[in-house]
Parts: C-alpha cells; sequence; structure tokens
C-alpha cells in the first residue's frame, strides 16, 4: 500500500440536489483525508480539456454542457491506495451496474449524471489536480507537524 492523491468531482448534478454534504461525510467515513478543496465552475473551454480523451465520444458534447452547467466541488484526496478507494466510493460508471451504497448507486440519475467524478490513473491525477490547484493549496496532512 502507499499513500497517493487523486482528484474527485461532486458534479453539478448532485451539487443541484443537494448531496454535497452527504457525499463529504461518506469521503471523511471511508476514510479520506481532504487535502483540498473548493467550489467552482468550469467553462466549456475547461470541460473540453478535462475530457479531452473523449473528445471522439457520440456523448462528449452532452458531457461537456453538464459539466459547465452548475457548481461542482473539487477535492484532493490523500490516503492509502486513495485512486483506487475513491473509485471503489463511487461505484461504475453506470450507476445500474454500480454496487449498493456506492455514491452513484445512490445519487446518479442517468449515465452521464452521475454524481462524481475520480481520476483513473495515477499520472492522470497529477494532471487533473494541477487543473483545479496549486501546489500551495494541497496539504496532505489534517494535523500539522
Ligand atoms: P468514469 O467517470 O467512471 O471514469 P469515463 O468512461 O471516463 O467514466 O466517462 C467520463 C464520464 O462521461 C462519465 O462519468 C459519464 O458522466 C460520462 N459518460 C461516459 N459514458 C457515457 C455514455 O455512454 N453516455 C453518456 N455519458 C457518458
Amino acid at each position: 500500500m502507499a499513500y497517493e492523491e487523486t482528484l474527485a468531482l461532486i458534479k453539478p448534478d448532485a451539487v443541484k440536489a443537494g448531496h454535497t454534504g452527504k457525499i463529504i461525510e461518506a469521503v471523511i467515513a471511508a476514510p479520506f483525508t481532504i487535502c483540498a478543496i473548493k467550489k467552482t465552475m468550469l467553462n466549456r473551454a475547461m470541460a473540453e480539456r478535462f475530457y479531452a480523451v473523449h473528445r471522439e465520444k457520440p456523448f462528449f458534447d452532452d458531457l461537456v454542457q453538464f459539466m459547465s452547467s452548475g457548481p461542482i466541488y473539487a477535492m484532493v484526496l490523500g490516503g492509502e491506495s486513495a485512486l483506487l478507494r475513491w473509485r471503489e466510493l463511487m461505484g461504475a460508471t453506470n450507476f445500474e451496474e454500480a454496487a449498493e451504497g456506492t455514491l452513484r448507486k445512490r445519487f446518479a440519475t442517468s449515465l452521464g449524471r452521475n454524481a462524481v467524478h475520480g481520476s483513473d490513473s495515477l499520472e492522470n491525477a497529477c494532471t487533473e489536480i494541477a487543473i483545479f490547484f496549486s501546489r500551495q493549496e494541497v496539504l496532505p496532512c489534517d494535523i500539522p507537524s
């Protein structure tokens, strides 16, 4: 096991529906360290850059429109095996296939509107974290030494 950091987003659908508190509760209970957190909003160009790997997919336009449609919360989550553990807590991309108790099972309303995002590799986590946070804003420990 190794300490890792991953980027988590609470997507516009979940923020709008008032699920932010429940999602942050699940983050803390898991537990993860919230190394950084901010409420923000992606514009179209930022959403296109964030999801550039999906540029050729038929759902790309809808995804970009959705992700720039309202406020989101961006978090850097830290902990042992944080990347995989956050993806497990999120559940499968398609909420209909997500396990009971996962965030997508609880809060997603469609394949696209699936409440949360998590990086899919440590390399992508680095890139994605840098989109939202400077290094100085990311504090790995809750208790400063
Ligand atoms: P992930 O978010 O579980 O890593 P990805 O395959 O990277 O899944 O897809 C990114 C996001 O694009 C998904 O979370 C979902 O919001 C959206 N998405 C993925 N596949 C579809 C689809 O077939 N139709 C509509 N939206 C999709």
